[in-house]
């Protein structure tokens, strides 16, 4: 019956010649090796992708840069009417496309679904965006002088993403690059490639129907390797890069020596403060939800809850027995919360973090383990885990892509609690549970969390579009999405008219001939 779904899903994304190795709907040019995708929903082959050689890569290039110089002459409304037919695309594709994220990737398929809703809200924003791309005007201190800054199209962006969030996070980008006037050039997660395919499908009929450039859209596929010449390529201004800390340090160093722009969404390790007067109800949904949502795969996921001494055997006891009740299993099934991992490689990474805390001295609360057995043939089912740690441990300094979630104790006032939360090296969400004016205001001032997103009495994960999205220190300084994270996908430009006779100089120079 799965099997029947996903081949009709595939069939209406247009993903064509699965056996063989199916390529893009736009800019068909990869000849590369052949990448499978296999499910860790039940271990199956899902199909056949041919990855992009370096001179397919050349080729993706000169069409991209062929399409900026069109692209960047149509009005900005105009790409923005583009971009809400892209938005109207997907919500026809909503279906297929998140069963296709839910099985590619594993998450529930309620997830997969929440997916592509982002990417319609995205759309939603960038089509109003496309009118307010606003610079400012200045007066200027000469007399018979206008002052003013305007913002222009980039060139090319180059996006690369990762597997836990197959097509959102590339939708964010590209809504906003594209009504800014900006090319896109993606490379997607090794795997995830099928879900790629399907966003490029439905962006071809777009451009087709519109009689635009192929170049606007591009899509490269393989390993690293292809992402390197993203990062190396001088004709990219901005490369915006979602996951591992390790891999953005290198995009940033290497990008950062040509003097491009990076944007980077990496590592997470992500906290809820549970004080005196947390909402105890509250504080267990946003905690599970937080923990185990995505299977703990989301850079936002709770990974440590700091809990006051007075309440934590209580919010401990009722996080245990919440946990009993998680049921594990097809996520494409609705009544299951947690799917798999993405790959085994992934199940090894929690295994070992598991043996990790305790070996440095924390005590398993909820025990984990792999699942195997019907329904779980793929291997990559794991049960989330809960232990007692503290904050020193390396295991905790350190983001797991798993459910693992670390209960740490604090006595006393929440600054204690605030500067636990901080005393990490990422520094993307974070969240307090709090019915307390006073905790909650400390908490989001600038004594409370270091983070990028600072949330009172909900989770840390589940971010809106409509605000940057992004975090400080280890996850890299990025803002995507919505605010004005836009302006990185253009370049400023400062004028100033002299509408007078005679030319006077700043700051009084007095210059004569
Ligand atoms: C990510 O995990 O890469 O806040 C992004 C959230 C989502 C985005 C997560 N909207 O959980």
């Amino acid at each position: 019956e799965l099997e029947t779904t996903i081949k009709e899903a595939l069939k209406e994304l247009n993903i064509k010649d699965i056996n063989e190795g199916t390529s893009t709907g736009l800019n068909n040019f990869s000849n590369g090796e052949i990448l499978e995708s296999y499910s860790p929903v039940d271990g199956k082959l899902i199909g056949k992708v041919k990855t992009s050689t370096p001179a397919d890569y050349e080729k993706v290039m000169e069409s991209a840069n062929e399409a900026f110089k069109q692209f960047r002459l149509i009005p900005a409304p105009k790409r923005g009417e583009m971009v809400r037919q892209f938005g109207e695309k997907l919500r026809k594709n909503k279906e297929a496309l998140g069963k296709l994220v839910s099985y590619e990737m594993g998450k529930s398929l309620q997830e997969g679904y929440g997916e592509v809703q982002e990417m319609i809200d995205i759309c939603d924003f960038a089509v109003g965006l496309s009118r307010q791309l606003h610079g400012l005007t200045m007066h200027s201190e000469r007399p018979g002088h206008r002052m003013y800054e305007q913002y222009h199209s980039l060139g090319v962006v180059g996006i690369i993403s990762a597997f836990n969030f197959p097509v959102a996070v590339w939708a964010w980008n590209t809504a906003l690059a594209w009504v800014c006037g900006d090319v896109c050039v993606w490379k997607p997660s090794e795997k995830t490639p099928l879900c790629a395919v399907a966003c490029q499908n439905i962006m071809a009929e777009v451009i087709k129907e519109n009689n635009l450039p192929e170049g606007i859209s591009c899509l490269i596929t393989g390993d690293y390797k292809i992402g390197e010449l993203l990062t190396n390529d001088k004709r990219i201004p901005l490369i915006s890069a979602t996951g591992s800390t390790r891999m953005g340090k290198i995009v940033a160093q290497v990008v950062a020596g040509r003097f491009g722009k990076s944007l980077l969404e990496l590592g997470g390790n992500n906290a809820i403060i549970v004080t005196p007067d947390a909402d105890l109800e509250m504080t267990i949904i946003g905690a599970v939800f937080g923990a185990v949502g995505t299977a703990g795969q989301r850079c936002t996921t709770t990974r440590r809850l700091i809990i006051h001494e007075s309440i934590y055997d209580k919010v401990k006891e009722a996080l245990v027995s919440a946990y009993k009740q998680l049921r594990i299993g097809n996520p494409l099934d609705e009544k299951n919360h947690v799917g798999p991992l993405i790959d085994k490689q992934a199940v090894e990474l929690y295994n070992e973090a598991l043996k990790k805390v305790v070996a440095q001295g924390g005590k398993i609360l909820v025990e984990g383990g792999v699942l195997f057995g019907e329904g779980y043939e793929s291997g990559c089912y794991v049960k989330p885990a809960i232990a007692e740690a503290d904050n020193s441990f390396e295991i905790v300094q350190h983001e797991t892509f798993a459910p693992v979630l670390y209960l740490l104790k604090y006595s006393g006032t929440v600054e204690n609690a605030i500067a636990i939360q901080n005393d990490v090296a990422q520094g993307l969400s974070s969240a307090i549970m709090t019915n307390n004016l006073r905790e909650a205001e400390l908490f989001l001032s600038v004594a409370g969390s270091d983070c990028g997103i600072a949330n009172v009495n909900i989770g840390t994960s589940g971010a809106e579009i409509g605000g940057a999205f992004g975090g400080e220190k280890e996850t890299g300084g990025g803002r995507e999405s919505g605010s004005d994270a836009w302006k990185i996908y253009m370049r400023r430009q400062t004028n100033t008219i002299n509408y007078g006779v005679g030319v006077a100089l700043s700051q009084g120079i007095k210059f004569h001939l």
